[in-house]
């Protein structure tokens, strides 16, 4: 029986990873943590419990105490964020990491899920259709700190055995939680702003385009890389997870095939450079082969649910 520990679920993914995970496991079975409170859904529907994966030996007794066989670990200061506070984001995001991995060596929580990102390419990468393995010279904090994580990831697993699996996520668009400090943000920010005010300031540029997924395409596709038998996966560092791509240009014709006075201007500010930074677009093909990622939210399908439950939210 899998018993399964979800470190940042009071954040954008665990929110939703987390209610997922107790349908298929069991609401006992799966452990919500996090340094700030859950959703009541969360809090209610199972065991939460603050933790702070920065603390060493609590982890570790979490896992043993309440024999733990899997973690995910989505603990992250993001791209943007990441910049302000450069040498503490690059301590946090390295340390949550080295702690979940020595933890899982330590104890019988061997299955390790950590999520990486198209951060991990940098200027001199192919920017468009970018491959499973290219050259990746990341110049963000961010980025820096996922190719290092990658690369532990990967010693672990070959070192000792740790059954690390991870995917580079794209901007990922939710409606449940909102992100916070990622330099694709503006992809949920302006549903809400196109309901509430009718009109969105970008802060990145019309023609910038990004790779990103819908929340739910991202969870289910999660939980499936961790399903999968570990002799299918040919990657240990990270997969490519693709999507759709798409500027703010065309995400607000998009709007506005709904809303149709809504309007947009552009105004960009320092997120642009890491923007320009990562790849347009992403071949996830190995993904495909190994394991099966499949998505089905396109540019559409996506708005019309974004349009529909933030206006259900915001109106709750
Ligand atoms: C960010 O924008 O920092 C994240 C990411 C792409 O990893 N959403």
């Amino acid at each position: 029986m899998e018993r399964i520990l979800v470190i940042g679920s009071s954040g954008q993914i665990g929110s939703e990873l987390v209610l997922e995970l107790r349908k298929i496991y069991g609401n006992n079975n799966v452990f919500a943590t996090d340094i700030k409170n859950p959703t009541d859904e969360i809090k209610h529907g199972g065991p939460f419990q603050i933790l702070d994966v920065l603390d060493y030996q609590n982890l570790l007794h979490f896992l043993v105490r309440n024999k733990i066989t899997q973690v995910y670990n989505l603990a992250a200061v993001l791209s943007g964020n990441a910049e302000k506070i450069p040498l503490q984001a690059w301590d946090i995001n390295m340390k949550a990491l080295m702690n979940t991995l020595m933890a899982a060596r330590q104890s019988d929580a061997k299955k390790l899920f950590w999520p990486s990102s198209i951060a991990v390419f940098g200027p001199t990468t192919p920017r468009h259709n970018t491959p499973q393995l290219t050259v990746m010279e990341p110049n963000t904090v961010y980025g820096i700190s996922k190719l290092a994580g990658e690369r532990w990831g990967e010693y672990f697993f070959n070192r000792y055995g740790v059954d690390f699996r991870s995917v580079r996520y794209p901007g990922l668009i939710s409606y449940k939680t909102e992100p916070g400090g990622g330099t694709t943000d503006y992809a949920v920010e302006i549903f809400y702003e196109a309901i509430k005010k009718g009109s969105y300031e970008s802060f990145l540029s019309e023609d910038t385009a990004l790779p990103m997924m819908f929340m739910d395409d991202a969870i289910k596709n999660t939980i499936k890389l961790m399903q999968t038998d570990a002799d299918k996966l040919s990657i240990r560092s990270s997969y490519n997870m693709a999507g759709i791509s798409f500027t703010p240009e065309e995400l607000a014709a998009e709007i506005k095939k709904h809303i149709p006075e809504f309007t947009i201007s552009y105004k960009p500010d320092f997120r642009q450079a890491i923007a320009d930074s990562w790849p347009a677009s992403i071949d996830d093909s190995v993904a495909k082969k190994d394991w099966g990622l499949e998505t089905i939210y396109d540019i559409q399908k996506m708005t019309k649910v974004m349009l529909e439950e933030t206006e259900k939210k915001l109106k709750a």
